[in-house]
């Protein structure tokens, strides 16, 4: 057996969570220390069972569409960042998005999520009519919730997105401590982006946070960021490791274990049990959905259609176009692990009962 010094704390943490208690901070940080795939068993068991209480068998698939990869930003992470010579930049036409959109919906997704760079082509002269088009001729040709990606945006723009039938807004603060994001997020302000999430859920918004792992936090660092989340008016919450690219700054960064992502996705779904928790594709593929679910997540995004001319952001080519990231790859997979696609009405009511629960507290909540 084991002599791990942390074993019966951990054995705590996980029994009190299963009867309903929110894991401290601290506790946080002693589950996210977990490095051993032994020890970190008995916490995916917890993950999974705490899944199967509030969501059943039942898995949601988002389509990706990443339209736009001009971007106006320089962030050291990314494949797109501004001047990166070696970055594939494309700008898809509003018949093309739409006409991609609904495949993807014909395919069996339940969410189209509409993400780009800060194209200079939106936010140079603060000209976001086409952007909020968009959303409504998607959500007309798919019929489909709608989730919006452009990064930044002002309060103006996303009751606009809002307005055209957008449910979700999701930006990420990267990590929850200020000197890390400055490294990450060069130039953009940490709590400017942190507002764009409370002044979407003060519209009305289902909302998105996510953390970025393996760019030099530590464990600490981690938990706050998942206490952050926890605290947060956030309904769906992530984690994706670093994936290094070329031309950038940090392309030589060693990539983190991957343990690192599946333990602090059980450890979120510990913590935020009701939440939605994301397994993306666009870390490893479709080799890594069966841990990402084994962990405790009940999302599946980044599915993104072989032969759109389409990439991902953190892999931007793994898997595409040997059609590998698709709704029918994605739903054997899921048999396989014991669970399924949820129907187009379960993700439906799951949204609307979410909204009437942003709605509520957004009418005494300000921001
Ligand atoms: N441009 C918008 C923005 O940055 O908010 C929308 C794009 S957003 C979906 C891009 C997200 O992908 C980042 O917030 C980051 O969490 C993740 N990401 C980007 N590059 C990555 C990389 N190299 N490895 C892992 N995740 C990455
Ligand atoms: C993903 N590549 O789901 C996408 C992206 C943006 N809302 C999502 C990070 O992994
Ligand atoms: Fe631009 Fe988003 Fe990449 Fe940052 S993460 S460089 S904002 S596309």
């Amino acid at each position: 057996m084991t002599t791990n010094p942390g074993r019966a704390e951990i054995e705590g943490i996980i029994g009190r969570a299963l009867a309903g208690e929110t894991p401290a901070t601290g506790e946080i940080e002693t589950l996210l220390a977990i490095d051993d795939a032994a020890a970190a068993a008995p916490l995916f068991a917890a993950a999974a069972e705490l899944r199967r209480r509030h969501f059943g068998d039942a898995v949601f698939l988002y389509g990706f569409v990443y339209f736009s990869t001009w971007c106006r930003n320089d962030c050291t992470f990314c494949l797109y960042r501004r001047g990166n010579a070696q970055s594939p930049r494309y700008r898809k036409s509003r018949d093309e998005v739409v006409a991609i959109s609904a495949g993807l919906a014909a395919s069996g997704v339940h969410l189209i999520d509409l993400t780009m760079g800060e194209d200079p082509l939106y936010f140079a002269g603060h000209e976001f009519g086409a952007l909020v088009e968009l959303v409504s001729a998607v959500k007309a040709a798919t019929g489909l919730p709608v989730m919006a990606s452009p990064g930044v945006v002002t309060p103006d723009v996303l009751a606009a997105l809002r307005d055209a039938g957008a449910e979700w807004y999701a930006c990420y603060q990267e990590i929850h401590d200020r000197e890390v994001y400055a490294r990450l997020r060069t130039g953009q302000d940490f709590d400017q982006r942190a507002r764009a999430r409370l002044e979407a859920a003060a519209l009305g918004m289902l909302v998105e946070d996510g953390m970025l792992l393996g760019v030099g936090e530590t464990v600490g660092q981690r938990a706050l960021t998942v206490a952050a989340m926890r605290d947060e008016p956030v309904d769906q919450v992530r984690v994706m490791t670093f994936v290094p690219q070329r031309g950038t700054p940090l392309a030589h960064l060693a990539p983190a274990e991957r343990l690192g992502e599946l333990v602090t996705i059980a450890a979120m779904r510990l913590v935020m049990p009701d939440r939605l928790i994301p397994a993306s594709l666009d870390v490893d593929g479709i080799a890594g959905l069966e841990p990402r679910l084994a962990a405790g997540a009940n999302v599946v995004t980044s599915i993104v259609p072989p032969d759109a001319g389409l990439a991902g952001v953190s892999q931007s080519e793994l898997d595409i176009d040997e059609g590998l990231r698709t709704a029918p790859e994605v739903a054997v997979r899921l048999a396989a692990a014991g669970l399924r696609v949820a129907t187009p009405g379960e993700y439906a009511d799951w949204v609307s009962a979410a909204r009437r629960r942003r709605v509520a507290a957004g009418s005494t909540a300000s921001v």
